[in-house]
């Protein structure tokens, strides 16, 4: 067998590694296997490149991969769970932005600059021929996808960060994107078709253009979109990586970045789905200002609120047929997933059936409760979507919201001209009793009130959940 044919083959089995972990990712019980078969494809990857291909400088490669790692390090201890969105927007930016750069350095070897440059070229001035249709394709394909993703993925950092809280519009602003994107790509076409004396030049001008329309495409889009918007760069992302494949004829690089592709885009199609929203919709709705604890009729005193003691609630819990804990944003901060878990160990000890709600937007992340709770030990069995627990709510004793707000917030289902219109909950407001802890009446992402609080049969339960949950725990013992 050749030396090509075997790097080949192990690049197509690190590909089927990449499947299966995918596969295993798929449902929590599996997915640490999942994981780890996933980073055994990448290292392989990785190692098949190293001794397989023409590598043209270690020094330069240890030096990339030291930097990338410490840096990676650096970020995985320091950046706090709550963080995690905007550290994943961060990732799919370097991937995009990486993808760019290759596709650029192949381009410009082409025109004849720097290291393994081809005659071609010659400095990059005078005839340059056409470029061949796939390499051209690829390399404009990298570049527009990569530097969008790039700049389109800071843009979604400083929104969850709160840096930029509201979206911003103006007349023609999705005429305008497009006219700069159809521009991009004439560029493009004619960079592969008939590149012209100072290509280089232009083509540093078109992936300058790529980056602004990045930051425009991004920059309308409501905060609480933002979700939607760091998947689907997640899977541009992945497309980039592709194309960089077919730049560098590096199966492994087109196959996991298809693979990046095709899962960011079912993600993306999910979270529209948990928010019943239109990917359009996202795109083009600028809903939302996200971030900010703003107040609305709920601080102004108009309507009045029922609170509850620990003494009390842990009576009512203690003496439940059924619970129902939905977690929230205000749970991930607080950390309080070991506490729950002892609240949620100590009434199915008594017999008491605990039930947790997740809902698919719960916190700032996909799966941001299972991973907390995971954490924390809480058995799979007891992780329900909403539309599984949502029948039983009449049934339900109490349900106990912890720091959770949006996602059960009745007006998503009872006012039409809601933002959140339309949303699926976690319908808390149908159980015998609701409880909700949180700190104050504040607003959560989506900055709406919560007409919950105010209900007859809710009671609130205020308190930082790091403390009201021992709190009641500890209530519960003495029941
Ligand atoms: P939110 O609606 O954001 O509400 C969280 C609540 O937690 C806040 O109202 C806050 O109220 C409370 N809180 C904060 N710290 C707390 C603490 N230490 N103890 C107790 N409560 C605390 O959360 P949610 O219901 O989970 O909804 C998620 C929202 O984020 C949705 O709008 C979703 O679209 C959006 N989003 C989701 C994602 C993903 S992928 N999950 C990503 C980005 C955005 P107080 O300040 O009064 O305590």
């Amino acid at each position: 067998m050749t030396g090509s044919a075997i790097v080949q083959l192990a690049y197509l089995a690190s590909a089927v590694l990449f499947i299966f972990g995918l596969r295993e990712l798929s449902h929590p019980d599996t997915a640490r296997r999942g994981n780890a078969l996933a980073s055994l494809g990448m290292l392989l990857a990785i190692v098949t490149t190293l001794v397989g291909q023409e590598i043209l400088s270690f020094t330069w490669i240890i030096v990339g991969g030291l930097a990338g790692g410490l840096t990676g390090l650096y970020l995985a201890r320091t950046v706090e769970m709550t963080e995690m969105p905007q550290m994943v927007a961060v990732f799919n930016g370097f991937g995009g932005g990486a993808s760019a750069l290759v596709a650029g350095a192949e381009y410009l070897k082409i025109l004849g600059f720097g290291v393994g440059a081809s005659a071609a070229g010659a400095g990059g001035a005078g005839a340059l021929s056409a470029l061949p249709v796939d390499t051209g394709v690829s390399i404009m394909a990298g570049t527009l996808i990569g530097a969008v993703t790039f700049s389109g993925s800071w843009v979604a950092f400083a929104k969850l960060q709160g840096h930029l809280d509201q979206p911003v519009t103006y007349p023609l602003q999705q005429t305008s994107n497009l006219a700069i994107l159809l521009a991009a790509v004439a560029a493009s076409v004619l960079l592969v078709a008939a590149p012209p004396a100072d290509a280089a030049l232009v083509y540093l001008g078109l992936a300058a253009v790529a980056l602004l329309l990045g930051v425009l495409v991004v920059i309308p889009i409501g905060g609480a979109d933002m979700p939607v918007v760091v998947a689907l760069l997640n899977s541009y992302s992945g497309l980039a990586a592709s194309a960089a494949g077919f730049v560098l004829t590096n199966m492994a690089l087109i196959i996991s970045g298809a693979l990046v592709g095709a899962s960011g885009l079912i993600l993306t199609a999910i979270m529209c789905r948990a928010m019943n929203r239109s990917l359009a919709n996202v795109l083009f709705g600028a809903f939302g200002g996200g971030g900010g604890p703003a107040t609305g009729a709920a601080e102004t005193g108009e309507r009045s609120v029922a609170e509850i003691d620990a003494e009390n609630l842990a009576m009512m819990m203690a003496y439940a047929r059924q619970v129902v804990i939905v977690p929230g944003y205000g749970l991930a901060v607080a950390q309080a997933q070991h506490a729950v878990k002892e609240l949620a160990m100590n009434l199915t000890e008594r017999g008491v059936t605990v039930k947790f709600a997740i809902h698919p937007v719960a916190g700032r992340m996909p799966g941001h409760m299972n991973v907390l709770l995971a954490e924390a030990d809480v058995p799979y069995d007891m992780l329900f979507e909403p539309e599984d627990v949502n029948p039983e709510m009449p049934n339900t004793d109490v349900a106990l919201v912890v720091g959770a707000n949006d996602v059960v917030n009745p007006s998503a289902r009872d006012e039409a001209d809601s933002p959140i219109a339309g949303m699926p909950i976690v319908e808390v407001d149908r159980a015998e009793h609701s409880v909700v802890i949180k700190r104050s009446l504040s607003t959560g992402f989506a900055g709406i009130d919560n007409p919950l609080f105010y209900k007859d049969n809710n009671r609130m339960f205020f308190g930082d959940a790091a403390k009201k949950i021992p709190e009641l725990v500890q209530e519960l013992k003495e029941v």
